[in-house]
């Protein structure tokens, strides 16, 4: 458990930014998260946490102990049955907040292509890659038209009741022949989630591996539907990123300017900001107020949003949301849905800065609410800006751990993975593959999700150091890739100091981090493609589970780390926890743990010590890599021409990697 912010040495909370925070006065005046976890002074119910609290109708809430005939609900339940109903919620919760945020984004991109935002259809090639893929025809189509068939195609799929849900094509042959044996191919992205809900209501369903097809097919229809459906529309709508050079931490924030942070999920409010912080009229406004701009940046993964594309500075993730704006510098934080703790408005009570909320479904008492209008988002957005340009001249006493800021290199959405170990021109996942194959890369590690407070905040980073001195190639999401970032592992450098020799050469040659910034949690779908890439490029078995790979999400706090953590489960591949809210019911938690590999040939893991977790992650990578044939160790085999061929092509990618000539700053 996180102490308290005057303990000096203390050691649970490591980042440097927030300690130096911690030390000035304007920290210490603020109460954060770790201040009401030691005021509350009581541990988690030991039911909740083991997940056998079942409140699901007014003869309870019953609190069973397994294996006790005494203790079962008063309806019957066991501990197996409530735990399995409380687990497939929380997918289900999970798999409506990016339901959700993706259907915001669709509609959004429905108003793009009828020219309603200040937005464009920017990225043609994956616009006609995805009509393809929905059966619309390209030919000698104007963009905004295949646009707008595509939007209302896509849109659809979340109203759908039968068939299939079409992103789910997408995936290796197998993994779907698989799903179709179980049962778990998803329908219909809404109908997944009420279905969920109703399989789980008092009688209903209650056989926990019953409840579990339904957590699977619920969760595909997160992962493989409406997220993949949300970062290939935001992409084509926004760019798909391409490597980019940016900085993050608190020190992003500056003195002379007004600072707007972005906070929350849907990237179309921020866009519009990014548009409205160059526009003439605003620029004069803030130059008036004494300020020389307007610096934008972002928190959680709005910002990793418009990390991965514009390279516009993360001030901070979830962990520090609060300690971004006890700095007094921020005029306002600007937030939209999911992830905004409640006490920001608190925080800034006794501050010039303003929250603002932007949307109708997620309001706060004490925030000022101003609705962002995605058909009159120009407008809204300069709204949002006069109000925060107006609150510059009432900063007060303020400090910028200005030593804090990082300098990374991100945007590997799957394409540009593809095109730096690939080529440009040719872009394949070929390299990556041969390089696994010939052991210079041990495989693939996924570090995906969010933080909190029951841990220390370096989990992230001892287990990425832990797979990458073990030439684990690190793929990260959501707020862990910040957390990386904060560390210094994204930069190409990283690699000579952390990654093994293996490892360290490819990242090297081709000029990539060691731990690759993949995007925020919506695009853990560009880590389902980079895996069926692999699948389709030969070599590594026939579907995913046979890849050398393992993912984790190790402090997660977020419901939607779950549905992620159930959709590549269910998908093929192994997935790493540090606890499971299902340890009170022995049965069904050794299904999670083990059951669940004879259907998918993946399960769940759970692992408190990060170097524990790192070394499972690694174990189960040996494991895949022995079945596969390709275990044995390896004389260190210098390049063939082809190879350095191969991986310098990727090199020359403009923009990217150390070489390049990402954004500057
Ligand atoms: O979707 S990683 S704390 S910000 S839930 Fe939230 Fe978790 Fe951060 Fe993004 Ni994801
Ligand atoms: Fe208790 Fe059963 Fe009602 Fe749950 S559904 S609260 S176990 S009676």
């Amino acid at each position: 458990m996180a102490k308290s912010k005057k303990c000096g040495d203390c050691n649970d909370i490591t980042g440097v930014s927030t300690l130096d925070l911690l030390s000035k006065d304007l920290g210490k005046k603020v109460r954060t998260a770790y201040d009401r976890i030691e005021d509350r002074g009581m541990s988690s119910c030991l039911f909740g946490s083991g997940g056998t609290c079942c409140r699901n109708c007014n003869m309870g809430p019953c609190q069973v102990i397994d294996g006790v005939d005494s203790m079962i609900g008063i309806c019957g339940a066991t501990a197996d049955t409530i735990a399995a109903r409380n687990f497939a919620r929380i997918i289900a919760s999970g798999t409506a907040s990016h339901t959700d945020h993706a259907r915001e984004m669709v509609r959004g991109f429905i108003a793009t292509a009828k020219g309603k935002t200040p937005h464009e259809i920017v990225d043609v090639e994956k616009l006609h890659k995805m009509a393809t893929l929905f059966g619309i025809e390209i030919e000698g189509r104007e963009k905004n038209d295949i646009a707008l068939e595509l939007g209302e195609k896509a849109l659809a799929e979340f109203g759908q009741q039968d068939g299939i849900l079409t992103m789910t094509k997408r995936a290796p042959k197998k993994q779907q022949e698989i799903w179709e044996k179980l049962g778990v191919t998803p329908r219909g992205v809404d109908r997944e989630v009420t279905e969920m809900m109703h399989r789980t209501h008092m009688g209903v369903d209650q056989d926990y591996k019953n409840i579990m097809l339904q957590g699977s097919r619920c969760a595909l229809a997160d992962g493989w539907g409406s997220s993949m459906l949300s970062t290939e529309l935001t992409d084509i709508m926004f760019g798909t990123p391409v490597p980019k050079r940016a900085i993050v931490d608190m020190g992003v924030l500056r003195e002379d300017m007004v600072n707007v942070t972005v906070h929350g999920h849907e990237p179309l409010l921020a866009e519009a900001l990014c548009i409205v912080a160059e526009d003439d009229e605003i620029l004069a406004l803030a130059k008036k107020a004494g300020a020389k701009g307007i610096n934008l940046a972002g928190v959680c993964c709005t910002g990793n949003e418009i990390l991965m594309r514009r390279g516009i500075p993360v001030a901070g993730s979830f962990i520090q949301q609060e300690m971004v704006l006890a700095t007094g510098a921020v005029e306002a934080m600007v937030v939209d849905v999911q992830c905004v703790m409640q006490s920001v408005a608190q925080v800034v009570k006794d501050m010039h800065t303003d929250i603002i909320t932007t949307n109708y479904r997620a309001k706060m008492p004490d925030a000022i609410h101003i609705q962002f209008e995605e058909d009159a988002a120009y407008e809204s957005a300069k709204d949002i800006l006069k109000h925060a340009i107006g609150n510059f001249k009432k900063r007060g006493s303020f400090y910028i751990p200005k030593d804090h800021k990082v300098d990374v290199v991100v945007g590997f959405s799957h394409e540009t993975i593809s095109n730096m170990l690939g080529g440009r021109f040719r872009g394949s996942y070929k390299p990556l593959n041969d390089n696994i194959v010939n052991g210079r890369i041990r495989g693939v590690g996924a570090i995906v999700g969010c933080e909190h407070y029951k841990y220390s905040d370096d989990v992230h980073f001892e287990i990425a150091k832990e797979l990458i001195k073990n030439n684990v190639l690190v793929l990260a999401t959501g707020c862990a890739a910040q957390a990386l970032g904060r560390r210094g592992l994204m930069t190409p450098e990283a690699a000579k100091e952390y990654a093994g020799k293996g490892l360290a050469e490819v990242c090297e040659t081709v000029g990539i981090p060691p731990v690759l910034h993949v995007g925020s949690c919506v695009d853990n779908s560009r880590l389902l493609i980079a895996l069926t890439e692999m699948v389709n490029e030969g070599g590594l078995g026939d579907d995913i589970s046979q890849l050398p790979a393992c993912g984790t999400a190790p402090l997660y706090m977020s419901e939607k780390a779950v549905a992620i953590g159930q959709y590549f489960v269910a998908s093929g591949a192994h997935v790493i926890f540090q606890n499971l809210p299902t340890t009170g019911a022995k049965d069904f938690n050794n299904f999670l743990l083990d059951g669940m590999k004879e259907l998918y040939g993946a399960a769940w893991g759970t692992e408190e010590d990060p170097i524990k977790l790192a070394r499972k992650m690694i174990k189960a990578i040996d494991e895949k890599r022995e079945a596969l044939g390709i275990n044995k160790k390896q004389d260190r085999v210098l390049y063939d021409m082809a190879m350095r061929r191969d991986l310098e092509a990727g090199a020359a990618l403009p923009g990217a990697g150390c070489g390049g000539e990402g954004e500057k700053h």
